[in-house]
């Protein structure tokens, strides 16, 4: 007899991080740790680029603070952790000639034995937008794919080598479409550029280095250590504004611009139509070798949704989004969700059930939900209720309210149980997260589920942590101890 509810015994959940994002405790400690600058450290130091002035180089100090917050994740009921390495942490100028930074190499494989000390299955994502400083500087970086490829593949291969006999999850990028548009496009994040030419080259060049490293993976590595690998990309859904064929097509396109430019390639082998129309030669061409490494370079879909747009095909003059226009009304005037306190943020837990069915039927993949969660504002000045004292959290009267973000887990849990038990879709793990650098955003907006306070690196769980934990803990299957039934 199949089963019929409850998320699969192996389902993986935690939350999620990103090195650029938690692991600075100060400039001078990232100095004397020895990672080499990334492009974030420039983009940091250009007046007006971070809305707060606050600096990557400064942010959570979970390079000193890692086993203290893997132990609160633990204690927290998570079964595993999401984080990333940093490219020049392990490798200051980057390079496949560049020497090794051996204290990079021994903090990520503390990190590691730790999650395996506290039952967490690290979930590892090589590369989360901080590209060394030198690379960009020597060849400009995703500009020049035939440099970057292989200086990326060395860095994939030193890492599989020193920590694959432990790390079985492996995700080669987070989010291409933000490295392109965001940092090649609209200037929004590092390296600051402003074009309608470079993010086509620069997705291109992501997509060969994630086939090259994933081949890599798959041919040399998973035949010995057993894991697996894929690309993470974020989506979120597109909803047409009403039943006209045109703003049918045009959420289509949409789509097309946010998902297809990776996915498509990767799992089905070819650009959307709908990018080669408008994009013409500005969009590269794949050779045939890259395609055939393309092929199968992805085992599941990595999939990073936190809200749904409605979609009306009025022309707008975002080439990113197809030209069309994203909105969040409705044909009756009113709001398809909540509003969080970013803009483009609101609470829509009906989309994402859409989203992974769109998702597993287009690409036909596992599916891993690898990240997801609420920004509010104002929450820098909660009371702490928690204080770290003698390696061990100690309660004080409960956990920082952070209802709004309660009630979009509580939809978005509930859409995800849906798509799972209803739809039966194969979905894998689900990562909500933590308070942390926002990136151009600053330390201002929080997305977490444990508070962090940036003058003494206090963490504090909210009530948010607590009730995502607890309902995986209360929907995942129980693995068997005995094998007597069917
Ligand atoms: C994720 O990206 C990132 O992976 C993660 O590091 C980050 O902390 C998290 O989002 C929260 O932001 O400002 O109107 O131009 C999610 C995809 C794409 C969502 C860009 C925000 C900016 C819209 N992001 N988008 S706007």
């Amino acid at each position: 007899m199949t089963i019929t509810s409850g998320l699969p015994a192996d389902f993986l959940y935690g939350f999620a991080t990103a090195a650029a994002q938690i692991e600075g405790g100060g400039a001078e400690e990232e100095k004397a740790s020895g990672r080499g600058d990334s492009i974030w450290d420039r983009f940091c130091e250009k007046p007006g680029a971070i809305v707060d002035g606050s600096h990557v180089n400064r942010t959570c100090n979970h390079l000193a603070l890692y086993k203290e917050d893997i132990a609160l994740m633990k204690s927290l009921g998570a079964n595993a952790y999401r984080f990333s390495i940093s490219w020049p942490r392990v490798i200051p100028l980057g390079g496949k000639d560049d020497p090794v930074n051996q204290k990079g190499l021994d903090f990520y494989n503390n990190v590691i034995d730790e999650c395996l000390k506290n039952g967490l299955t690290p979930f590892v994502t090589l590369y989360h937008w901080d590209l060394p400083l030198a690379l960009f500087d020597r060849y400009g970086g995703w500009l020049d794919k035939d440099s970057v490829v292989p200086d990326y593949t060395r860095y994939a291969k030193l890492c599989f080598e020193t920590f694959g006999d432990r790390v079985k999850h492996w995700l080669t990028f987070n989010e291409p479409w933000c490295v392109a548009v965001l940092g090649h496009g609209q200037a929004a994040f590092a390296p600051g550029h402003k074009s309608n030419t470079e993010p086509w080259i620069v997705g291109h060049s992501v997509l060969i280095a994630h086939a090259n490293a994933a081949k890599l993976y798959i041919n040399e590595f998973k035949p010995i250590q057993g894991g697996s690998i894929g690309i993470t990309l974020n989506g979120d859904w597109a909803e047409p504004f009403d039943d006209t064929p045109e703003n049918i097509k045009a959420a289509q396109r949409k789509m097309d611009f946010a998902v297809g430019w990776f996915a498509d390639p990767i799992y089905l082998g070819a650009y959307p139509q709908s990018m080669k129309e408008i994009l013409g030669d500005r969009l590269p061409d794949f050779t045939d070798e890259e395609l055939a490494l393309l092929k199968d370079s992805s085992e599941f879909y990595g999939c990073n949704t936190y809200t749904t747009n409605t979609i009306k095909a009025i022309r707008s003059d975002d080439e990113f989004a197809g030209f069309t226009t994203m909105a969040f009304d409705k044909p009756d005037g009113s709001f398809i969700g909540p509003k969080s306190a970013l803009g483009w943020l609101r609470d829509v837990p009906w989309g994402l059930r859409k989203l992974l069915n769109y998702l597993y039927s287009r690409y036909e993949k596992p599916i891993y939900m690898t990240e997801n969660g609420w920004c509010i504002g104002g929450e820098g000045n909660l009371r702490y209720s928690y204080v770290f004292n003698e390696m061990k959290w100690h309660r004080i009267d409960g956990c920082i309210d952070d209802e709004g973000r309660v009630q979009f887990y509580r939809g978005y849990t509930n859409a995800l149980k849906e798509a799972i038990e209803i739809d039966r879709l194969d979905i894998r793990s689900y990562f909500g997260f933590c308070d942390n650098f926002e990136w151009a955003s600053g330390l201002g907006p929080r997305f977490g589920s444990v508070h962090v306070n940036y003058e003494t690196f206090e963490r504090t769980p909210k009530d948010s942590a607590k009730f995502l934990m607890d309902f995986f803990n209360k929907n995942v299957a129980q693995p068997k101890s005995t094998s007597n039934g069917h």
